[in-house]
């Protein structure tokens, strides 16, 4: 995959470190997430971008908690609903938009579209469309680094639907047996598609799979970025010092649809509202005030940063050529 550096805002690994040295820089990137995949619906809708697109409104706290507590060497595997974990892990907001726009500026080359993003350089391997697929992978990569004799660790992020496919349990039960660096991340946005988790799994929480494994498991508050940076923080660093993977739980909720043609008719009424009361980017503005850290106006002040920053990119996306014909070819192993 060709990876891309930008020219708007800091790189990828500057994005990085913020996230992980400030409070403020993470309320940052919740809204910047939030206004990102707006924006990116837009190209949908206009007709910039072509194909659907699976965003995470209401999940901005899980990504950016994850990216503030692993280390820019450890490996991060995400599965499709990717541009607030890209954003949070350090992706540019040009790579990101370039991408969906399918622009040779985007994060792999404007051949993968809305799903795909990589960002080696900040340890984002990449994104999986196959449900499930990159937990084996994690684990396959957390064994190597345990070969290797390396210190870091292997993230694996899946949701619920991902835990009654097959090939969650085998991995777990490899990672266990192994003792490899790994860190299963459930995000529990509480649908698959369009189907309730209760209806299709029957027990609760559904970290508590974790037992079968004999591994780790504790389900975490996926709306308050701080409970999750410190729930990531003690499971990286048990993998990083060798007590082997642990399964956090990340409870939060998926604000829209599964893709864009989906307007999630099917949600119970009130649902939405119930959740949004502890959205995510709400709370950790009170958070801030509360804490003293930030004023109301520099809070105003990051809105509106952010959004001049979003539309600089969307003109510099736009203005990225087209990749060759040929590009579909790249990396393309044939035997
Ligand atoms: C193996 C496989 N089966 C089915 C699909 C179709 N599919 C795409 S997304 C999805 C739902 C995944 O739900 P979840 O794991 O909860 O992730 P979320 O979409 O909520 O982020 C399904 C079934 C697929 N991509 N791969
Ligand atoms: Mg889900």
């Amino acid at each position: 995959m060709s990876i891309r550096n930008t020219t708007i805002g800091p790189e990828p690994l500057a994005r990085r470190e913020a996230v992980r040295a400030d409070p403020v820089q993470r309320h940052r990137r919740m809204v910047e997430i939030r206004a990102a995949e707006e924006r990116i619906r837009e190209f949908h809708s206009s007709g910039q971008a072509w194909g659907t697109t699976h965003c995470a409104d209401g999940q901005e706290a899980v990504a950016v908690g994850i990216a503030a507590a692993a280390r820019p060497t450890d490996q991060v595997w995400i599965a499709h609903r990717v541009h607030g974990h890209g954003l949070a892990l350090g992706c540019t907001l040009e790579s990101v938009f370039a991408e969906n726009l399918g622009r040779s500026t985007g994060s792999v080359g404007g051949i993968g579209g809305s799903f795909h993003l990589t960002e080696t350089a900040v340890g984002l391997v990449h994104s999986f469309t196959i449900i499930g697929a990159q937990i084996a992978q994690a684990v396959g990569a957390a064994y190597a680094m345990q070969v290797q004799g390396k210190d870091d660790v292997c993230i694996a992020q899946f949701g619920d639907g991902a835990v009654n496919i097959g090939v969650f349990h085998e991995a777990l039960n490899l990672a266990k047996i192994w003792n490899v660096p790994a860190v299963f991340v459930l995000e529990n946005n509480q649908y698959a598609e369009f189907t309730r988790v209760d209806k299709m799994t029957p027990i609760e929480p559904l970290a508590k799979r974790g037992d079968a494994y004999d591994m780790p498991w504790a389900v975490v508050d996926g709306q308050d970025v701080e409970a999750v940076r410190l729930a990531m923080v003690d499971a990286i660093e048990l993998a990083r010092s060798g007590g082997g993977p642990t399964l956090l739980e990340m409870e939060t909720y998926r604000y829209l649809g599964h893709s864009r043609s989906d307007l999630a008719a099917y949600r119970p009424e009130g649902e939405f509202d119930e959740w949004q009361s502890r959205d995510p980017i709400t709370q950790s503005r009170n958070a801030l005030l509360e804490a003293g850290l930030v004023t109301e106006s520099e809070l105003d002040a990051i809105d509106a940063e952010v959004a001049s920053s979003i539309e600089a990119a969307a003109v510099a996306a736009l203005a990225g050529p087209e990749p060759e014909t040929s590009a579909m070819f790249n990396n393309v192993l044939a035997t």
